[in-house]
């Protein structure tokens, strides 16, 4: 560490240390160096496709066989990345501050929580793996993590890629295949975590929901993205008319009310010292409210990311902490 650095470490940890009550708000930069793509900026998922077509209800109205071939990858890379220190370094920092320090993720993949971080962590997005009934009539929701959630979903795990550029790549993929795509490719469907299984009753599904490190299938062969018929998409085990959708939430759609509450009352109840944001672009509402609100009644904000546009605005008068690079190697070294 240079002389700065190391002098900007030691201020914030000694704010740290004395602050009685700490937000944190992250975002998919906290899980990048576990593999996961982000949304935005480069590498970002939404980058080449819009996020419009994939994640809007109404996408989901016209195609849910497309949103639910996203999904569904999205699970598997979810399902298949390890809680990173970052993860940890916030889950540790809950066990020390107990409840006067509060987690508001907008990522879904439920790496928080595989670190140990469950208590004190509110899911302001939902969680890829919640699903819920589209059914008027019926109130199902369940969590589901076998992998692919229905047979036909079985062969959507590589990258994402729309319908109009899945023939090139799937042609790029079969001139340059690696050795280790060949092994993938020898995988026998009975090697698979779950099999290709349906949605499981709540009973089955809370023994995977448990189980911490998920076993999971080498990416088979790479399918172009598809037509699914809807009777073949995830159905609902409940009512068996409808089809399940991710219980995520989509633009357009209202944060659950329940974590809207929690976390309202968090910033009510608690005069705020500190508020951390990790690895997040701030752009999406009401998520940055959060944070906006807490500065306003003289929070002080560190900031972990890899791009901080105006670092010295953030630290004017001794108001913040930039801290520029990967999340989780900064969080470790930052609430040690
Ligand atoms: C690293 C790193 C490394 C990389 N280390 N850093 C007020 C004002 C303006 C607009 C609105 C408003 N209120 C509502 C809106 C509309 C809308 C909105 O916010 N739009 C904006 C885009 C302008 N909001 C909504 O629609 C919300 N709903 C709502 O308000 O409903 C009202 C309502 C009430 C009552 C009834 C009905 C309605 C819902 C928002 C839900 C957003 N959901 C998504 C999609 C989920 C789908 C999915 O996951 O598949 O959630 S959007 C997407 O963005 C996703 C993320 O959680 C979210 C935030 O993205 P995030 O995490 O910040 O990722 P990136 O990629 O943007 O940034 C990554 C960062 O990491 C970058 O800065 C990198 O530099 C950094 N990084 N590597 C550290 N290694």
């Amino acid at each position: 560490l240079d002389k700065d650095m190391a002098l900007r470490l030691s201020k914030f940890q000694d704010q740290l240390l004395n602050s009685k009550n700490i937000l944190a708000l992250v975002g998919a930069g906290l899980s990048a160096s576990s593999g996961l793509s982000t949304f935005r900026g480069s590498g970002g998922l939404w980058r080449n496709y819009s996020p419009i077509d994939l994640a809007t209800p109404s996408a989901f109205d016209i195609d849910p066989s497309l949103v639910w071939q996203f999904y569904s990858s999205r699970r598997y890379h979810a399902l298949k990345a390890k809680p990173n220190m970052g993860h940890f370094a916030l889950a540790e920092l809950r066990k020390r501050k107990g409840e006067k320090f509060l987690t508001l993720t907008q990522n879904v993949d439920g790496l928080s929580q595989r670190a140990g971080h469950s208590d004190g962590l509110l899911e302001l997005h939902g969680s890829l793996f919640d699903v819920r009934c589209t059914g008027f009539f019926c109130n199902y929701k369940g969590v589901n993590k076998v992998h692919p959630i229905t047979d036909a979903l079985a062969g959507c795990e590589d990258d994402f890629v729309p319908p109009s550029k899945a023939t090139k790549k799937r042609s790029r993929e079969e001139e340059s295949e690696s050795s280790e795509e060949q092994t993938m490719k020898k995988s026998k469907p009975e090697d698979l975590e779950g099999g290709a299984n349906t949605t499981k009753s709540p009973k089955e599904q809370d023994k995977t929901t448990n189980s911490p490190e998920i076993s999971l299938p080498p990416s088979p062969e790479f399918k172009p993205v598809q037509s699914i018929p809807t009777e073949n998409l995830p159905r609902c085990p409940e009512c068996k008319s409808s089809t399940l959708r991710p219980g995520i939430v989509w633009f357009g759609e209202s944060l659950p009310l329940k974590v809207l509450d929690q976390a309202d009352d968090f910033l009510e109840s608690h005069k705020i010292d500190l508020v951390l944001v990790i690895g997040t672009s701030g752009t999406v509402w009401p998520a940055m409210g959060f944070i906006e609100r807490a500065k306003k009644r003289g929070a002080k904000v560190a900031v972990f990311n890899t791009e901080i546009e105006d670092l010295a605005a953030l630290e004017k008068n001794g108001r913040g902490w930039g801290f520029q690079g990967d999340a989780a190697e900064w969080l470790p070294r930052a609430l040690e």
